[in-house]
Protein backbone atom coordinates (compact mmCIF):
# COMPACT_ATOMS: atom_id res chain seq x y z
CA UNK A 1 0.00 0.00 0.00
CA UNK A 2 1.43 3.43 -0.58
CA UNK A 3 -0.15 4.80 2.52
CA UNK A 4 1.55 3.95 5.61
CA UNK A 5 -0.35 5.23 8.71
CA UNK A 6 0.69 4.17 11.98
CA UNK A 7 0.65 6.87 14.63
CA UNK A 8 1.91 5.78 17.88
CA UNK A 9 -0.54 7.86 19.97
CA UNK A 10 -3.57 5.46 18.95
CA UNK A 11 -4.19 4.00 21.81
CA UNK A 12 -4.36 6.90 23.66
CA UNK A 13 -6.60 8.71 21.49
CA UNK A 14 -8.77 5.95 21.89
CA UNK A 15 -9.07 5.38 25.66
CA UNK A 16 -9.78 9.47 26.26
CA UNK A 17 -12.46 9.51 23.69
CA UNK A 18 -13.98 6.31 25.21
CA UNK A 19 -13.60 8.11 28.60
CA UNK A 20 -15.32 11.19 27.50
CA UNK A 21 -17.98 9.77 25.81
CA UNK A 22 -19.09 8.34 28.65
CA UNK A 23 -20.30 12.08 30.26
CA UNK A 24 -22.46 12.49 26.86
CA UNK A 25 -25.70 11.78 25.81
CA UNK A 26 -25.40 12.92 22.08
CA UNK A 27 -21.98 12.16 19.51
CA UNK A 28 -21.68 14.25 16.69
CA UNK A 29 -19.47 12.31 14.26
CA UNK A 30 -18.22 14.92 11.87
CA UNK A 31 -17.28 13.45 8.43
CA UNK A 32 -15.52 15.42 5.25
CA UNK A 33 -18.59 15.79 3.28
CA UNK A 34 -16.22 15.41 0.13
CA UNK A 35 -16.00 11.64 1.38
CA UNK A 36 -17.65 10.63 4.20
CA UNK A 37 -18.10 7.23 4.07
CA UNK A 38 -13.51 7.20 3.89
CA UNK A 39 -13.68 9.31 7.07
CA UNK A 40 -16.01 6.70 9.10
CA UNK A 41 -14.28 4.87 11.67
CA UNK A 42 -15.97 1.60 12.40
CA UNK A 43 -14.01 1.76 16.19
CA UNK A 44 -15.68 4.83 16.87
CA UNK A 45 -19.08 4.10 16.11
CA UNK A 46 -18.29 0.83 18.38
CA UNK A 47 -17.46 2.79 21.28
CA UNK A 48 -20.25 5.33 20.51
CA UNK A 49 -22.85 2.79 19.81
CA UNK A 50 -24.65 3.30 23.67
CA UNK A 51 -25.15 7.03 22.78
CA UNK A 52 -27.34 8.96 20.27
CA UNK A 53 -24.43 9.07 17.10
CA UNK A 54 -24.81 12.50 14.72
CA UNK A 55 -23.32 12.49 11.79
CA UNK A 56 -22.33 15.83 10.23
CA UNK A 57 -21.11 16.11 7.46
CA UNK A 58 -18.65 19.24 7.10
CA UNK A 59 -17.45 21.40 4.66
CA UNK A 60 -20.57 21.47 2.74
CA UNK A 61 -18.95 24.42 0.68
CA UNK A 62 -16.64 22.23 -0.80
CA UNK A 63 -18.65 18.92 -1.69
CA UNK A 64 -21.12 18.86 -4.60
CA UNK A 65 -24.41 19.61 -3.16
CA UNK A 66 -26.69 17.20 -5.12
CA UNK A 67 -24.44 14.80 -4.10
CA UNK A 68 -24.13 15.86 -0.13
CA UNK A 69 -27.71 15.02 -0.29
CA UNK A 70 -27.50 11.73 -1.75
CA UNK A 71 -25.08 10.81 1.29
CA UNK A 72 -26.99 12.22 3.79
CA UNK A 73 -30.31 10.52 2.68
CA UNK A 74 -27.76 7.06 2.72
CA UNK A 75 -26.59 7.97 6.64
CA UNK A 76 -30.09 8.87 7.50
CA UNK A 77 -31.85 5.35 6.13
CA UNK A 78 -29.18 3.58 7.50
CA UNK A 79 -28.69 5.02 10.95
CA UNK A 80 -31.20 7.99 11.59
CA UNK A 81 -29.13 11.38 12.23
CA UNK A 82 -27.27 13.32 9.86
CA UNK A 83 -26.85 16.83 8.82
CA UNK A 84 -24.33 19.31 6.89
CA UNK A 85 -22.79 22.33 7.75
CA UNK A 86 -20.19 25.09 6.04
CA UNK A 87 -18.11 25.62 9.46
CA UNK A 88 -16.70 28.71 7.99
CA UNK A 89 -20.05 30.40 7.12
CA UNK A 90 -21.73 28.81 9.56
CA UNK A 91 -24.22 27.76 6.95
CA UNK A 92 -26.58 24.54 8.06
CA UNK A 93 -25.61 25.52 11.84
CA UNK A 94 -29.19 26.10 12.33
CA UNK A 95 -30.19 22.83 11.52
CA UNK A 96 -27.51 21.16 13.52
CA UNK A 97 -29.20 22.27 16.55
CA UNK A 98 -32.23 21.51 15.32
CA UNK A 99 -31.07 17.77 15.21
CA UNK A 100 -29.79 17.60 18.41
CA UNK A 101 -32.99 18.58 20.09
CA UNK A 102 -34.71 16.03 17.93
CA UNK A 103 -32.33 13.05 18.69
CA UNK A 104 -32.50 14.68 22.81
CA UNK A 105 -36.47 14.11 22.62
CA UNK A 106 -36.67 10.42 23.94
CA UNK A 107 -34.33 10.50 26.52
CA UNK A 108 -36.27 13.85 27.81
CA UNK A 109 -39.15 12.61 27.49
CA UNK A 110 -38.05 9.86 29.75
CA UNK A 111 -37.23 12.13 32.44
CA UNK A 112 -40.72 13.36 32.20
CA UNK A 113 -42.22 10.55 32.48
CA UNK A 114 -39.88 9.83 35.60
CA UNK A 115 -41.22 13.42 36.83
CA UNK A 116 -37.67 14.73 36.34
CA UNK A 117 -36.74 17.77 35.23
CA UNK A 118 -35.14 17.15 31.74
CA UNK A 119 -31.33 18.67 31.98
CA UNK A 120 -29.63 19.92 28.71
CA UNK A 121 -28.66 17.46 26.31
CA UNK A 122 -24.82 16.52 26.74
CA UNK A 123 -23.23 16.61 23.33
CA UNK A 124 -19.35 15.69 22.18
CA UNK A 125 -18.01 16.01 18.78
CA UNK A 126 -15.42 13.47 17.52
CA UNK A 127 -13.35 12.82 14.33
CA UNK A 128 -10.51 11.81 12.33
CA UNK A 129 -7.87 14.78 11.93
CA UNK A 130 -8.86 17.86 9.85
CA UNK A 131 -12.56 17.30 9.52
CA UNK A 132 -12.98 20.27 10.90
CA UNK A 133 -13.49 19.43 14.84
CA UNK A 134 -12.12 22.67 15.91
CA UNK A 135 -14.01 25.10 13.41
CA UNK A 136 -17.47 23.54 13.82
CA UNK A 137 -16.93 23.32 17.97
CA UNK A 138 -15.75 27.48 16.94
CA UNK A 139 -18.91 27.64 14.80
CA UNK A 140 -21.26 26.40 17.25
CA UNK A 141 -20.17 28.45 20.08
CA UNK A 142 -19.95 31.65 18.64
CA UNK A 143 -19.75 34.66 21.12
CA UNK A 144 -23.03 33.64 23.05
CA UNK A 145 -21.77 30.64 25.40
CA UNK A 146 -20.26 30.75 28.32
CA UNK A 147 -17.50 28.45 30.12
CA UNK A 148 -19.04 26.33 32.66
CA UNK A 149 -17.63 23.48 34.94
CA UNK A 150 -14.32 22.54 35.90
CA UNK A 151 -13.91 25.28 38.51
CA UNK A 152 -10.03 26.23 39.22
CA UNK A 153 -9.15 24.38 42.48
CA UNK A 154 -12.29 22.25 43.01
CA UNK A 155 -11.90 19.04 41.02
CA UNK A 156 -10.00 17.94 37.70
CA UNK A 157 -13.32 17.69 35.85
CA UNK A 158 -14.43 18.44 32.03
CA UNK A 159 -14.33 21.74 30.83
CA UNK A 160 -18.08 22.19 29.13
CA UNK A 161 -19.60 25.09 27.27
CA UNK A 162 -23.13 26.15 28.04
CA UNK A 163 -24.59 26.14 24.09
CA UNK A 164 -27.98 27.06 24.84
CA UNK A 165 -30.39 26.62 28.00
CA UNK A 166 -30.54 22.94 26.83
CA UNK A 167 -27.51 22.02 26.02
CA UNK A 168 -24.05 21.40 27.05
CA UNK A 169 -20.83 20.66 24.77
CA UNK A 170 -17.72 19.13 25.68
CA UNK A 171 -15.06 21.52 24.70
CA UNK A 172 -12.41 18.67 24.07
CA UNK A 173 -13.14 17.21 20.67
CA UNK A 174 -12.73 13.86 20.43
CA UNK A 175 -9.62 12.99 17.92
CA UNK A 176 -9.50 9.49 16.43
CA UNK A 177 -7.35 7.89 13.67
CA UNK A 178 -8.38 6.92 10.31
CA UNK A 179 -9.21 3.50 9.41
CA UNK A 180 -7.60 2.62 6.60
CA UNK A 181 -9.09 -0.17 4.60
CA UNK A 182 -8.21 -0.08 0.77
CA UNK A 183 -5.90 1.64 -1.18
CA UNK A 184 -8.17 3.99 -2.78
CA UNK A 185 -9.47 4.85 0.95
CA UNK A 186 -6.12 5.62 1.65
CA UNK A 187 -6.13 8.02 -1.66
CA UNK A 188 -8.82 9.75 -0.94
CA UNK A 189 -7.77 10.13 2.59
CA UNK A 190 -4.32 11.71 1.94
CA UNK A 191 -6.27 13.85 -0.81
CA UNK A 192 -8.56 15.34 2.19
CA UNK A 193 -5.29 15.97 4.24
CA UNK A 194 -6.73 13.40 6.78
CA UNK A 195 -3.52 11.25 7.11
CA UNK A 196 -0.14 13.17 7.81
CA UNK A 197 2.22 14.25 5.53
CA UNK A 198 4.65 11.56 6.32
CA UNK A 199 2.54 8.92 5.22
CA UNK A 200 2.64 8.99 1.72
CA UNK A 201 4.41 10.78 -1.53
CA UNK A 202 2.52 13.72 -2.29
CA UNK A 203 3.62 12.69 -5.65
CA UNK A 204 1.54 9.40 -5.09
CA UNK A 205 -1.54 11.54 -4.21
CA UNK A 206 -1.09 14.36 -6.73
CA UNK A 207 -1.46 11.51 -9.33
CA UNK A 208 -4.47 9.79 -7.76
CA UNK A 209 -5.81 13.14 -8.24
CA UNK A 210 -5.34 13.66 -12.04
CA UNK A 211 -6.26 10.20 -12.52
CA UNK A 212 -9.63 11.00 -10.85
CA UNK A 213 -10.23 14.54 -12.69
CA UNK A 214 -9.35 12.65 -16.02
CA UNK A 215 -12.07 9.79 -15.14
CA UNK A 216 -14.82 12.26 -13.41
CA UNK A 217 -14.15 15.94 -14.37
CA UNK A 218 -12.02 15.88 -17.26
CA UNK A 219 -13.25 19.47 -18.60
CA UNK A 220 -12.22 20.71 -14.92
CA UNK A 221 -8.63 19.69 -15.60
CA UNK A 222 -8.47 20.98 -19.16
CA UNK A 223 -9.85 24.50 -18.07
CA UNK A 224 -7.55 25.12 -15.02
CA UNK A 225 -4.27 24.08 -16.73
CA UNK A 226 -5.72 25.25 -20.27
CA UNK A 227 -4.12 21.76 -21.75
CA UNK A 228 -4.90 21.16 -25.20
CA UNK A 229 -5.01 17.25 -24.48
CA UNK A 230 -5.15 14.97 -20.98
CA UNK A 231 -5.23 11.50 -22.96
CA UNK A 232 -2.21 10.67 -21.32
CA UNK A 233 -0.43 9.10 -19.12
CA UNK A 234 -0.80 10.89 -15.65
CA UNK A 235 2.98 11.38 -15.50
CA UNK A 236 2.55 13.01 -18.54
CA UNK A 237 -0.27 15.56 -17.61
CA UNK A 238 1.96 16.37 -14.34
CA UNK A 239 4.39 17.47 -16.82
CA UNK A 240 2.49 19.38 -19.02
CA UNK A 241 1.00 21.26 -15.87
CA UNK A 242 4.12 21.94 -14.35
CA UNK A 243 5.13 23.64 -17.77
CA UNK A 244 1.99 25.61 -18.49
CA UNK A 245 2.84 26.77 -14.96
CA UNK A 246 6.30 27.34 -15.46
CA UNK A 247 6.95 25.28 -12.20
CA UNK A 248 11.47 24.77 -13.37
CA UNK A 249 14.27 23.95 -11.53
CA UNK A 250 17.74 26.02 -11.77
CA UNK A 251 18.73 23.66 -14.55
CA UNK A 252 16.00 24.37 -16.50
CA UNK A 253 14.42 20.62 -15.49
CA UNK A 254 10.88 20.63 -14.86
CA UNK A 255 10.13 21.29 -10.86
CA UNK A 256 7.05 18.41 -10.62
CA UNK A 257 7.48 18.48 -6.56
CA UNK A 258 6.62 22.28 -6.80
CA UNK A 259 3.62 21.06 -9.23
CA UNK A 260 2.53 18.30 -7.31
CA UNK A 261 2.46 20.38 -3.86
CA UNK A 262 0.43 23.12 -5.75
CA UNK A 263 -2.13 20.64 -6.95
CA UNK A 264 -2.81 18.86 -3.60
CA UNK A 265 -3.07 22.49 -1.79
CA UNK A 266 -5.54 23.86 -4.95
CA UNK A 267 -7.66 20.72 -4.26
CA UNK A 268 -7.92 21.11 -1.03
CA UNK A 269 -8.74 24.64 -0.90
CA UNK A 270 -11.33 24.16 -3.27
CA UNK A 271 -9.88 26.01 -5.94
CA UNK A 272 -10.70 23.22 -8.32
CA UNK A 273 -14.20 23.55 -7.56
CA UNK A 274 -16.24 21.39 -5.70
CA UNK A 275 -16.12 17.63 -5.64
CA UNK A 276 -17.35 14.48 -3.87
CA UNK A 277 -15.01 11.17 -3.97
CA UNK A 278 -16.68 8.37 -2.35
N1 LIG B 1 -13.99 25.22 3.35
C1 LIG B 1 -14.13 24.79 4.60
N2 LIG B 1 -13.03 24.60 5.36
C2 LIG B 1 -13.19 24.17 6.62
C3 LIG B 1 -14.46 23.92 7.18
N3 LIG B 1 -14.28 23.49 8.45
C4 LIG B 1 -12.95 23.50 8.68
N4 LIG B 1 -12.27 23.90 7.58
C5 LIG B 1 -10.79 24.00 7.40
O1 LIG B 1 -10.24 22.69 7.56
C6 LIG B 1 -8.98 22.74 8.20
C7 LIG B 1 -8.99 21.84 9.42
O2 LIG B 1 -9.90 22.37 10.39
P1 LIG B 1 -9.75 22.09 11.97
O3 LIG B 1 -10.91 22.71 12.63
O4 LIG B 1 -8.40 22.49 12.43
O5 LIG B 1 -9.86 20.49 11.99
P2 LIG B 1 -9.66 19.47 13.21
O6 LIG B 1 -8.30 18.90 13.06
O7 LIG B 1 -10.69 18.41 12.99
O8 LIG B 1 -9.87 20.23 14.48
C8 LIG B 1 -8.75 24.22 8.53
O9 LIG B 1 -7.93 24.75 7.50
C9 LIG B 1 -10.14 24.83 8.49
O10 LIG B 1 -10.13 26.19 8.14
C10 LIG B 1 -15.63 24.11 6.35
O11 LIG B 1 -16.79 23.87 6.72
N5 LIG B 1 -15.39 24.54 5.07
MG1 LIG C 1 -8.54 20.58 16.11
Amino acid sequence: MSINWFPGHMVKARREIEANIKLVDIVLILLDARAPFSCRNKELEIISAKKKIIYVLNKIDLALPEVTTAYLDMLRQEHGWAVGIDSISGKGSKEVLQTIMKSYQEQAQKMLDKGRRVRPARIMVAGVPNVGKSTFLNCLVGQKAAKTGNKPGVTRGKQWIRLREDMELLDTPGLMWPKIESEEQGLKLALLNIVGENAYQEETAALYLLRVLVQKWPQVLKNQFKLESIDKEETALLEDIARKRGHLLKGGQLDLEKTCTMLLQDFRKGKLGRFSLD
